[in-house]
């Protein structure tokens, strides 16, 4: 178990999304704080740990000889899911294990990834309507997971795993703009997930002490 790591990140959707993985894999970590309006994430210090100048970054030192350094959400979550086995992902290879990576990457390729192109169509000034198209890609694409709780308590099963942490912040993000009353599964597996105690915490993560 590596103890304890280091996570430098903001109040961000793919930092809180890393922050719940770490939480729920029962992984201790160190926050480190990263105002982006301060553009901290352009500091040397910081690029030595990410040349792309991005949050979230994972440290952790307690690997023999270099520290390891994972500066990609979704790889972070993955080694958080390794080093908790079987609690957020399944232990065996096999079809369930594969039906959680499947759910993940459909939140994070079909809605996290089509609202952060979103975000920099805007933040670009290039929106011309495509921005607001991509939402409503996003958004559709998060309803579809109505099917996925309303046949099972989980977005992948029977169990939490990391395709409800993929689902839960970006749905966070688009609280307003879900249709909860037409999809009365995914407001029961929100309100599910929003009171998870490692959730909470997770959430948190990056409060102001
Ligand atoms: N693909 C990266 C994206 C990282 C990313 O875009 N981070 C944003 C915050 S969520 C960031 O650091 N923005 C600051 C900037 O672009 O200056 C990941 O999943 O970790």
């Amino acid at each position: 178990m590596p103890v304890p790591a280091d996570l430098h990140g903001a109040q961000t959707g793919n930092c809180f999304r890393v922050a719940i993985a770490l939480e729920e894999a029962a992984i201790p970590y160190t926050v480190h704080r990263v105002d982006l309006m301060k553009e901290e994430q352009r500091s040397p210090g910081h690029l030595r740990l990410n040349p792309a100048g991005k949050v979230p970054v994972l440290v952790d030192r307690s690997v023999p000889g270099e520290p390891f350094v994972l500066s990609q959400s979704n790889a972070i979550i993955l080694w958080a899911a390794g080093h908790a086995p079987g609690r957020l992902i399944p232990r065996d290879e096999g079809p369930d294990r594969m039906h959680v990576l499947e759910r993940f990457f459909y939140f994070v390729t079909d809605v996290i990834a089509r609202s952060h192109a979103a975000f920099a169509l805007r933040r670009a000034d290039a929106g011309g309507g495509g921005a607001d198209a991509l939402d409503r890609l996003a958004l559709a694409s998060l309803s579809v997971a109505e099917s996925f709780v309303a046949a099972a308590p989980f977005m992948a099963g029977d169990s939490f795993s990391i395709a409800d942490i993929a689902a839960f912040t970006i749905a966070s993000a688009y609280a307003r703009d879900v249709a909860w009353t037409d999809l009365p599964a995914l407001e029961r597996w929100f309100a599910t997930i929003a009171a998870r105690p490692a959730v909470r915490r997770g959430l948190r993560a990056f409060d102001q002490p």
